[in-house]
């Protein structure tokens, strides 16, 4: 929240946002404004693990949209040469910006897109979050066996438009209404909790609070953190050669 509001206690300091949220600490690398781009820096930190032997395995997540960058496929060659321990996500929310997957793409089933390579790839209801852990156990137990990287496409959908600028008129309300009624992921886990396990309403409207609490304590804190000062308008912003 302080980095999206450009606070002094944000990620990166306050001066990166959105594109630029960068946690060295939870091995965190990115938010790009270059669409695509994170993938070839995905496979990179993949062969800085591999390379380092230190048993990590790099997920690189991208768009629909993204997935049609060049750049893409040469780190898919590359990581399948090398067997480079990667988890490559493709966020399939049937929309890059405005534009709708079957107007952009001539292969939608985003799974396949690594079969020239033969990189291995699953479609998976990114709506359900029990099917998202096993898919990702099974990739990541994939990349890190040194079998080299996994493709999975998770199927999901963006209420809203991609940005400010966008008020998504590529598309019906009754569709965004229908996946919110039937698809969406809180609301299934929700009703497993009551059906299946038997959880009461007081029990899910504290977890609720709590979660409430949490986002209120960030933006509460986000917007009352200072600006960073004028003076540091130069620091943070490459990292300066390690001197011998
Ligand atoms: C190289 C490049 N081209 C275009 C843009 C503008 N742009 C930003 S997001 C976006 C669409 C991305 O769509 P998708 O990958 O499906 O991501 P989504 O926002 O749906 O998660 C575009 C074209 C950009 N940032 N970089
Ligand atoms: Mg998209």
């Amino acid at each position: 929240m302080a980095e999206l509001t450009g606070r002094r206690g944000g990620y990166s300091r306050g001066k990166g946002g959105s594109m630029h949220m960068f946690s060295r600490e939870k091995n965190f690398y990115g938010g790009h404004g270059i669409v695509g781009a994170q993938v070839s820096l995905g496979t990179g930190l993949g062969f800085a693990n591999w390379y380092r032997e230190d048993g990590r395995v790099s997920l690189a997540y991208f768009g629909d949209g993204a997935a049609n960058q060049g750049q893409v496929y040469e780190s898919f060659n590359m990581a399948q040469l090398w067997k480079l321990p990667v988890v490559f996500v493709i966020e399939n929310n049937r929309y890059a910006m405005g534009t709708a997957v079957s107007r952009a793409s001539a292969q939608t089933d985003f799974s396949r897109r690594g079969v020239s390579f033969g990189i291995p790839g699953e479609q998976v209801d990114g709506m359900d979050v029990r099917a998202v852990r096993d898919a990702a156990t099974r990739a990541i137990e994939h990349a890190r066996s040194g079998q080299g990287p996994y493709i999975l496409e998770m199927q999901t959908y963006r209420y809203r438009g991609h940005s400010m600028s966008d008020p998504a008129k590529y598309r019906s309300k009754d569709e965004v209404q229908r996946m919110r009624e039937e698809h969406d992921p809180i609301e299934q886990v929700r009703g497993r909790l009551t059906r299946e396990f038997k959880v009461g309403e007081d029990e899910l409207k504290a977890i609720d609070a709590k979660v409430r609490e949490i986002v209120n304590d960030a933006a509460e804190f986000a917007t009352h953190d200072p600006e960073p000062d004028v003076s540091e308008l130069f620091t943070d912003i490459l990292l300066e050669p390690a001197k011998a």
